[in-house]
């Protein structure tokens, strides 16, 4: 079994680089630094990774200044972790030189991976790769402590949307309540990562909801942030984290979606659904992926010419339900 061959190369090695995907979410810094803990417990010397600035809702987990944006190029490593990436690409611009560390250890839960690995550990069936890493752990009997299980919860409840969403599994719960047995507390988490807004943020996200268009009879509801507001709000990359989601309430919406601008004529479109669509197929169309409920692309062109693009493909989507 995969997971036996990734905990005996963990445990034979000795130094590792554990990486996940840029514009990180709870899910890729949690489990990211969840499995370097318990490597550090285990007596391994671990990096790790992030090509992005962490975003505010995330500086607070514990152990977040061990986590490092540069990688010094002579380092030597026994293997390279990929955690919570369906795509090498996913992990920033510096992929090409990161991947040249082998044997290169993809675990992860997007349904159409592309088996990047030398190893190739992906359970869509999982909510996060939170809860793929605590059933590595217990495989191999790596210790959990503290500032692990809150990690894991972290991820578990970043990527159920707080136990919400379809993906939310019962071992999810179980987890979860494993996790507060070793002391998590979930308010206390919930204050720090999803309840906390900067005014910034705050002021983003009040313009970004004056952009909301619907299409298709109400059931495609889209949101747009140029740069120019961006420069307005004087906000971060990071800021619009979850905005999306505000398409995705509205009542008769089945897909919300998020047109951001990323540079000159480059966006990417954020995307969600309610009860039918298949947005990781949407995505995918133009090139990008995710999960069914959950998944985004990048898109090159005019503003107008990209959105309606994207409104009349994802017409296809809506009728086929
Ligand atoms: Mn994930």
């Amino acid at each position: 079994m995969v997971l036996d061959d990734i905990t005996n190369l963990l445990k034979k090695g000795k130094k590792f680089l554990v990486a996940s995907h840029k514009d990180p979410d709870g899910d890729a810094i949690g489990s990211s630094l969840a499995l370097s803990e318990t490597l550090r417990l285990y007596g391994k010397e671990v990096i790790t990774f992030n090509a992005s600035p962490i975003p505010v809702s995330l500086s607070h987990l514990s152990g977040i200044e061990t986590l490092v944006d540069t990688i010094d190029q002579e380092s030597k490593f026994d293997a390279l972790l990929v955690l919570d990436c369906g795509s090498i690409e996913r992990l920033g611009e510096v992929y090409p030189a990161l991947s040249k560390i082998r044997p290169l250890i993809n675990i992860d839960h997007h349904k159409n991976n592309s088996q990047f690995g030398d190893l190739n550990f992906v359970d869509d069936k999982s909510s996060s790769v939170g809860e793929i890493i605590y059933k590595l752990m217990k495989l191999a009997d790596f210790p959990i402590n503290k500032t692990i299980a809150e990690n894991i919860f972290v991820s578990l409840q970043s990527d159920t949307g707080s136990f919400r969403y379809e993906n939310t599994t019962p071992d999810a719960f179980h987890i979860a309540g494993e996790m507060m047995d070793l002391g998590v507390r979930p308010w206390t988490i919930s204050r720090n990562t999803m309840d906390l807004y900067s005014l910034t943020k705050l002021r983003l996200l009040k313009m970004t909801l004056g952009t909301i268009e619907l299409y298709h009879s109400g059931m495609l509801g889209l949101l747009t942030i140029t740069k120019e507001t961006q420069v307005k709000a004087n906000a971060e990359e990071y800021d619009s984290e979850g905005f999306v989601d505000y398409a995705r309430l509205i009542a008769g919406v089945e897909i919300g979606a998020l047109v951001k601008e990323k540079g000159d004529n480059s966006f990417k479109v954020s995307l969600r659904s309610n009860d039918w669509v298949n947005v990781s197929d949407l995505a995918r169309y133009f090139g990008g992926g995710g999960h069914p409920r959950a998944a985004a692309f990048s898109r090159k062109g005019r503003l107008e010419d990209v959105k309606m693009e994207f409104v009349s493909i994802a017409k296809r989507f809506l009728d086929d339900g």
